[in-house]
């Protein structure tokens, strides 16, 4: 403090330039050869979800072409994407996914 400042604190507010990181989808894609059962394992597995959500979210991918299975900080979405890549692979099935930034 200056030797003048009669005890005066001053508490400069610091400015907040923490904004929320971009966050991603994991989007998982259809095809003609992947097992329902198979598609449905994965996603309980990778993403968190309980038979019931993991059903819903296969039977959209195969309706619609291509489903959200969860959406994570970029790091996070690309391990799953890894994760969902290795497994089909490993098991001979075609499966797709892909992660893309959000907005
Ligand atoms: N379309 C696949 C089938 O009929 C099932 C599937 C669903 C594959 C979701 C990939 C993703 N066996």
């Amino acid at each position: 403090r200056r030797p003048d400042d009669g005890g005066e604190v001053v508490l400069e507010r610091v400015p907040q330039k923490v904004k929320p990181p971009q966050m991603y989808q994991v989007v998982m894609l259809n095809d003609d050869f992947t097992p329902m059962e198979f598609v449905v394992v994965v996603i309980q597995e990778f993403f968190g979800k309980d038979r019931e959500a993991a059903t819903q979210i296969m039977l959209k991918i195969h309706l619609d072409g291509k489903g959200v299975c969860g959406v994570y900080s970029r790091d996070v979405a690309a391990t799953k994407v890894d994760q969902v890549l290795d497994a089909a692979r490993q098991n001979g099935h075609p499966l797709q996914c892909v992660s893309e930034p959000v907005d």
